[in-house]
């Protein structure tokens, strides 16, 4: 998602003028947030908080997508049979998110042929933490220690997003989350009490993941564009800093429950104010992977081209099959 901005040049010459024509809707809408009330999707909305979601929602639908590729790598290299069972109803489930997500976008308008293109031609921007290679069976175990772990955090405030059909579809999200987050912990926990081999995998994976899971929770709060107005319309509850600090707050225990050392020689308790202290996250290598992609873009991109255009029989054939369906049933 991209977009940074969904605007036509034409709505973008208007935007002000369109605020200004829309000042009684946004008081009336504001009224309505305000009361706590939950948007749907017929109702009347501000322009720009319907491009707002549908930038933030389409984002993280590409996210969940995207999120599939590198967990794909360890299907066929799996340990087990159980492992790779777990791992494919795991990734199933991402996909399921995408599909969610996508109709929660659409119902703002935009339809999802238009929101894959965007992201199929690298306008669209998705989580950078997917960017990231998994080089070892440990970074399954880690995606869904860490990676899964932040998104539960980030996405139970959504549940209560004053958007509806976004709210209502995180509410599975976040169940289906918290079970990807314990099978990941489940990974690395075996690993962690395993051989001094296997200890010393878990603790390269943290060690490479770690930095980009707190990046999960955007740029810092001074950084961050969008949150103030988000805050306002309560389609964010807490800001990024807030998100991460409690996604830390909460690791950091479990890693050393499993004897693993986070990689920050910062990271301390602080009793005033009950919460870790952190070392500095390193923004210009989270904003480069924004802009080149990483290690991994390119590939990813090219990963879903091909998935594009190899799944165009099979939509063929499901268009197909659906209007005959209704001719049969406009018949009848
Ligand atoms: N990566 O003003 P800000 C999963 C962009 S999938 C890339 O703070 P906002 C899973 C941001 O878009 C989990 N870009 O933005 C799947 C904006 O750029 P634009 C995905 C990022 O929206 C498979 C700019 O930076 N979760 O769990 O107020 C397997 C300024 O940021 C990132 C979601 O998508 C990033 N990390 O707050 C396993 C959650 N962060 O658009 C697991 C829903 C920021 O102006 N999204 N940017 O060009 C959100 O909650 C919010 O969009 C964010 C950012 C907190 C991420």
């Amino acid at each position: 998602m991209y977009s940074t901005d969904l605007r036509t040049d034409k709505e973008k010459k208007s935007a002000d003028q369109q605020i200004l024509d829309d000042a009684e809707l946004w008081n009336t809408f504001q009224a309505r947030i305000d009361n706590g009330d939950t948007i749907e999707a017929k109702d009347a909305m501000p322009k720009k908080y319907r491009q707002t979601l549908i930038r933030q929602i389409s984002q993280h639908a590409h996210s969940e997508i995207i999120g599939q590729l590198p967990e794909g790598n360890w299907v066929t290299r799996a340990p087990t049979l159980k492992r790779k069972l777990i791992l494919l109803a795991k990734i199933q489930d991402e996909a399921g998110h995408g599909l969610y997500l996508y109709s929660a976008a659409e119902t703002l308008g935009r339809s999802r042929d238009d929101m894959v293109a965007d992201l199929l031609s690298g306008k669209a921007k998705y989580s950078t933490i997917f960017n990231y290679p998994t080089p070892s069976w440990a970074d399954i175990g880690t995606i869904g220690w860490l990676v899964d772990g932040a998104a539960i955090v980030n996405q139970i405030p959504l549940c209560r997003c004053s958007y509806g059909p976004y709210a209502r579809a995180m509410v599975r999200v976040c169940k289906e989350e918290s079970f990807h987050q314990r099978q990941g912990y489940e990974i690395v926990t075996v690993l962690a009490r395993g051989s001094a081999e296997q200890k010393a995998m878990a603790q390269d994976s943290l060690n490479r993941f770690w930095w980009p899971s707190l990046m999960m929770f955007g740029p810092s709060d001074g950084a961050s564009t969008h949150s103030s107005q988000n805050m306002k319309w309560k389609i964010k509850r807490h800001s990024n800093d807030e998100l991460r600090q409690r996604f830390i707050d909460a690791t950091v225990p479990q890693a050393e429950f499993l004897g693993l050392t986070i990689p920050d020689p910062d990271l301390k308790w602080n009793e005033e104010r009950s919460s870790y202290d952190h070392g500095d996250i390193d923004w210009d290598e989270f904003w480069a992977v924004i802009k080149d992609g990483g290690i991994c873009g390119k590939d990813r991109i090219r990963a879903r081209r091909a998935a594009a255009k190899d799944g165009i029989w099979v939509r063929a054939a499901a268009e197909a099959y659906a209007a005959k369906q209704s001719a049969k049933e406009r018949v009848a």
